[in-house]
């Protein structure tokens, strides 16, 4: 460790300048609370001094409290003495000046200031309740003070970052300066300004803006509402809403009171803890342990989709809404144009709902291209692959890419599932190929995997790995396998689905239990929004290439019957014309019975604790055999793709990571009896039995 000061002290005519210095976030570890204390502290006792100002170093001005201390026992001080109560108390102005982000603790501090001046493109926030906590630090009572009740609310309970144009107008930033200003010398400056004005601003003296809260007393409730079915089975979310409740409630003093106990009730709660670590898996899984961290990284400036269907568009839309110019190539003009028209009335969708502006979707669809010759995009700096799936045609589009793309280019296909060499291998520059797998809505879900090639060149994954994050995705790396990590790890969990109905179950039965755990919407159901037929293919492959696959009658009949989901009007579910609720079907119920007798299997009732179980117990023997082979680098690695790419519900960690709470002992020794049980598909994976051998907790389990 340096030693460095992680708080420095200077005085510039008369003005005192703190500065954290704790890189590479200025999170407010153990000694940097201090050092802001002293530095007050210090300034009132000089007579030289006329005000103060607390800016960070490096890129940030503070990005919150550090968040590998929560949970650690970690005394803090009491109400009074903390950073941001010094702060409040000082009896000569404090100026902060914010740039980059202000974040939980860091906005705590700022708005313990009597004044915030920002950098344009700096964010402020409270996002604790991402971390499964509260803002702890007076940001609680604050928030509401200075932002009004209502507004309060709206940050704290999203945790979203504000832009400062936006604070601005809000009234928590005093003033916002051109980035290409000194935000120190502005901050002297404004400084210098205040520096006689008394009585001195504080926001915790305020209560103009709670009038709001009197005026519009239901406010609370219906917050509470707003976010039942998000929020459901988590704590934090609502124990906001109860502090910024006190903060209008309650004298200041005691509304600090309240704020801390209601922030004791989470610090240590499971919800907390699995969202600290999936916070650090999602920071981990950028980490490529066997690609060099100085690997050059191309630069990507334009970007083409060979093909125009859902997914090639939602792949379309997620270059043009980080403003990437994307050109999407069909062979056909029918089909460019039923892809362009599918593409425009999904951003439609959004504007109608208020979540896009307008003018802000003509700008992005005008950067979606059509065309419909392969010439057309031959000069982008990548090329994704989105036909298909089904080797012969995947080849032959690479061997047209091949022949037409720039040197250099890169050459990604969409597969879920198929071989990354055999599309490679269809080009004469297999080291530009890697997979670059997307999740449905491809424009919503977070998920970008990266594949791997036996070819690829480590330019070529870094430069993905990094486009993803420049799109807004979550990349995460895989090896090159059947359904490589995510789907393989999903494979048996959609195996076990289709088997608990020959066994009894019925869809509506399944969902409910995977919708009360926590996911947006049931298995079955999603089933029904990407499409059946996807699977059926992928079945029908499978078993020609291995006579011992386990076949899913069921699934196999419903496909038949002409039942493909959603889009044909019927699947697990029955559709009204144009609405997407699904009701159960006594048709499907029907089908289930007929097959399961023709079967042999006997119908039996389950406990919803069974139905969870027997689904996420067997993506976890799985995830334990691709972590054997190599084919992930880390357990974390598999959860972060469960949280960004299946919707697995976030303050449950992740699949290996929930499994864990279980215990690999109880996982094991239940993943034997069904191997008894139900023979050689649920055979423990050589690594979970070292696991439960040694007590080693599966997040800890890392590439064999
Ligand atoms: C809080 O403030 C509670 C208070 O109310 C008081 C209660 C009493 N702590 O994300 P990046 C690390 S709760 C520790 O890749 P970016 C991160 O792990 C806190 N470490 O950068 C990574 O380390 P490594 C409220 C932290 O530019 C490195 O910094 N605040 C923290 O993409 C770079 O991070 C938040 O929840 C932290 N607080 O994004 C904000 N923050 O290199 C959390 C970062 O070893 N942070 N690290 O992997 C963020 O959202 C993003 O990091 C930020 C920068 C947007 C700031």
């Amino acid at each position: 460790m340096s030693d460095k000061p992680l708080v420095r002290y200077e005085t510039e005519d008369g003005i005192a300048i703190i500065t954290v210095d704790n890189p590479p976030v200025n999170a407010l570890s153990p000694g940097v609370p201090e050092g802001i204390i002293d530095g007050v502290r210090r300034a009132n006792a000089d007579p030289a001094v006329r005000a103060i100002v607390l800016i960070g170093a490096g890129r940030s001005f503070i990005a919150g409290a550090d968040i590998r201390q929560f949970g650690t026992g970690r005394v803090r001080p009491p109400i009074g003495q903390r950073s941001h109560d010094i702060l409040d108390a000082s009896e000569k102005p404090v100026v902060a000046a914010i740039h980059g982000f202000a974040l939980g603790g860091g906005l705590e501090n700022a708005m313990g200031c009597n004044y915030r001046i920002a950098a344009r493109s700096a964010k402020v926030g409270l996002p604790e309740v991402l971390i499964g906590i509260l803002p702890g630090g007076g940001g609680t009572q604050r928030l509401p003070r200075v932002a009004g009740p209502k507004r309060a609310l709206e940050m704290i309970v999203s945790g979203r970052h504000v832009p400062a144009p936006e604070a601005l107008g809000y009234g928590i930033l005093d003033k916002v300066v051109e980035d290409s200003a000194d935000l120190r010398a502005e901050a002297v400056a404004f400084a210098k300004s205040v520096a006689d004005k008394r009585p001195l601003p504080r926001i915790s003296e305020r209560s103009d803006k709670l009038q709001e809260a009197k005026d519009e007393p239901g406010m609370f409730d219906a917050m509470r509402k707003s976010i039942a079915r998000r929020a459901r089975n988590q704590k934090a979310p609502y124990n906001c809403i109860a502090a910024v409740e006190a903060a209008c409630t309650l004298p200041f003093q005691e509304g600090l009171a309240r704020e801390q106990a209601l922030f004791q009730e989470l610090e240590n709660a499971d919800e907390a803890r699995a969202l600290r670590y999936a916070f650090f898996a999602e920071r981990e899984v950028a980490k490529l342990p066997d690609i060099p961290a100085d690997t050059p990284i191309k630069d990507i400036k334009t970007a083409a989709v060979v093909g125009a269907g859902t997914m090639g568009g939602g792949i379309a839309m997620s270059f043009a809404d980080f403003g990437f110019p994307v050109r999407v190539l069909e062979v056909t003009q029918e089909a460019l144009d039923r892809g362009m028209q599918r593409i425009r009335s999904n951003y439609e969708t959004s504007v109608k709902r208020g979540s896009l502006a307008a003018d802000e979707m003509e700008r992005r669809f005008a950067r979606i291209q059509p065309v419909t010759s392969y010439d057309d995009i031959a000069d982008a700096d990548v090329v994704i692959e989105v036909v298909f799936e089904e080797i012969p045609v995947k080849q032959e589009v690479f061997g047209k890419l091949d022949a037409v793309m720039k040197p250099g280019a890169l050459l990604l296909t969409n597969t879920s599932a198929i071989d990354i060499d055999k599309m490679a291998n269809a080009t004469k520059r297999p080291q530009d190929v890697a997979g670059s797998h997307f999740f449905s809505p491809a424009n919503v879900m977070k998920l970008l995997e990266v594949v791997k090639g036996s070819a690829s060149s480590p330019e070529v994954l870094a430069t993905t790995m990094a486009l993803g994050r420049k799109i807004g995705k979550i990349s995460a790396m895989a090896g090159n396998c059947d359904g490589f990590v995510a789907n393989r790890s999903r494979a048996p969990f959609n195996t076990e689905m289709a088997i608990l109905l020959e066994e009894g179950c019925l869809p509506e039965q399944v969902d409910k239990v995977m919708v009360d755990f926590g996911y947006p919407m049931g298995p079955f159901a999603v089933g029904d929004l990407s499409g059946l037929d996807i699977g059926y293919a992928g079945r029908r492959r499978r078993a020609a290439e291995n006579p011992n696959y386990r076949k899913l009658p069921i699934s196999d009949r419903i496909v038949e019957m002409g039942r493909h989901g959603q889009k044909t009007g019927a699947g697990w579910y029955r559709y009204e014309k144009g609405d997407r609720t699904p009701h159960p079907d006594p048709e499907v119920a029907r089908v289930i019975k007929e097959v399961a007798a023709e079967m042999g299997v006997e119908q039996r009732s389950f406990t919803d604790e069974e139905i969870l179980r027997r689904l996420l117990f067997s993506s976890v023997n799985e995830a334990c055999k691709i972590l054997e082979e190599g084919i992930a680098y880390r357990a974390s690695d598999i959860d972060v793709m469960w949280l960004h790419g299946f919707g697995f519900p976030r303050y449950r960690g992740g699949l290996m990571y929930w499994a864990d709470q279980i215990g690999v002992r109880a996982v094991y020794d239940q993943i034997s009896r069904w191997h008894q049980q139900y023979g050689e598909r649920w055979a423990p994976a050589k690594l979970l039995r070292e696991l439960a051998d040694s007590n080693t907790p599966f997040r800890n389990a890392k590439a064999g």
